[in-house]
This record gives structure tokens, C-alpha cells and sequence, in this order.
């Protein structure tokens, strides 16, 4: 397990929004949380983008119950926040590709929250250009004024959700970072900087996340 170079990591949350850990579990971990969830999966949810989720996976999993309560993680959550905790929960997610259907983890461009919000994501299978990565457009969360928001549903004033024409209208679309990874690579991330996960076109993404809240 790498550790994690806690400057380095809050210097880049601080300029572009997110840091990203190699190669932060073993593989076989990853593989092991993996068949935890495929036991499971029958009470997993849909997410807004089709996607299966179950919200408190560290109560199905020690190693997820392990991953959540991480001290180094919590360490740059604490510092980067700035605020206290309030509470914390790991979702695990699996995002599976089917024929004719657009199915993503989140469902297209938006911010949790118009304020500071930090997660950790974990991919647990490799996820190329093809499974649904994880894309964020950097140093959004201070200018979200600029761009017009879609509610989500009739009567959703959460101001969260953005329309793609317009990110690449104003030209921001062509600065996405598209965050591509292998087993056990971990990518930390404040959430109020415009991101979304990609739409899959083949096969699976699992991935664990760490929702912090303060
Ligand atoms: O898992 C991902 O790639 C992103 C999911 C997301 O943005 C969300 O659930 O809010
Ligand atoms: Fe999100």
C-alpha cells in the first residue's frame, strides 16, 4: 500500500480539485472487495445514472469497514475541510455496461454541492477509456456563477447539474481531466468542482467511495 505525500496531495486539491494515489491497495484486496460486492449485489440500488449502489458497504465488508475508517485519509479531509466531521460512509458502486442504454456512476456534469465537499474514490477493476472513468473539468468550484444550471427533477433548486453544450460553449469542456486507473488506485477529490462519471461502453467498473460529511 502506497502512503500518501499528505502536502503534495492538499497543494493539488487546493490548485486543481483533485490528487490522484497509485496503486494505493493491493490488487488482491481489490479482487476481495469485488466478490464481496457480487455477493451482495442484490441489495444494491440504481444510482441516478443507472448505476448499482449500496450507500453503507463498510457494514457488508471488513476491508471497506477498513478502507473508511483510514486515519491518513481522514487526515487530509480534516485539513482540506477545514471543519469538523459530521459523518462518514463508504458506497460501493458497480457500473455495468448494457446495449441501446446510457448507464454512468452519477449521471452527467454536476457538483455534489455548490461548497467544499471531499471524497475518496477507489477503483477496484482497471477502468480504461471505455469503462466509465471518473472526469473532472479543474478549478470550476470557484466559478460556478458562470454557468446555468439544470435542475435535476420538476422543482430540484439544488443548482447542481450543467449542461454539456455549455461547459463546451464557454470552453472549459476541452479542459476535463479524464482520470484513467488500474486496481487499487485512489483519487481524492472535492466534488464542488464540475465532474461527472463517464458513460460505460463495455463491461464493468467497480469502485468504492468515501463520502465525508462536516
Ligand atoms: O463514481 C464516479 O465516477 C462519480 C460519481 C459521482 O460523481 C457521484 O456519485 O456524485
Ligand atoms: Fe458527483
Amino acid at each position: 500500500m502506497n502512503k500518501i505525500d499528505s502536502f503534495e496531495a492538499l497543494k493539488h486539491l487546493e490548485n486543481t480539485g483533485f490528487f490522484i494515489v497509485r496503486n494505493y491497495l493491493k490488487e488482491t484486496e481489490c479482487q476481495e472487495i469485488i466478490d464481496e460486492i457480487t455477493l451482495k449485489i442484490n441489495s444494491f440500488s440504481r444510482g441516478d445514472g443507472m448505476d448499482f449502489r449500496h450507500p453503507n458497504f463498510e457494514n457488508e465488508s471488513s476491508l471497506t469497514k477498513h478502507f473508511l475508517m483510514n486515519k491518513e485519509l481522514q487526515n487530509i479531509c480534516d485539513s482540506y475541510m477545514q471543519s469538523p466531521l459530521i459523518k462518514k460512509r463508504c458506497q460501493a458502486g458497480l457500473v455495468e455496461h448494457h446495449t441501446n442504454t446510457s448507464i454512468s456512476s452519477g449521471g452527467g456534469w454536476h457538483v455534489d454541492k455548490r461548497s467544499k465537499q471531499f471524497k475518496a474514490i477507489l477503483y477496484l477493476n482497471t477502468v480504461d477509456d471505455s469503462t466509465g472513468y471518473f472526469c473532472i473539468i479543474p478549478q470550476t468550484s470557484k466559478k460556478l456563477d458562470e454557468f446555468k444550471t439544470v435542475p435535476k427533477f420538476h422543482g430540484d433548486t439544488s443548482m447542481t447539474r450543467f449542461e454539456t453544450g455549455e461547459l463546451i460553449e464557454k470552453g472549459i469542456f476541452e479542459t476535463r481531466v479524464k482520470i484513467l486507473g488500474n486496481p487499487g488506485d485512489l483519487i481524492l477529490v472535492d466534488t464542488s468542482n464540475i465532474h461527472r462519471g463517464e458513460e460505460i461502453q463495455k463491461g464493468k467498473r467497480y469502485s468504492l467511495t468515501n463520502y465525508y460529511y462536516n
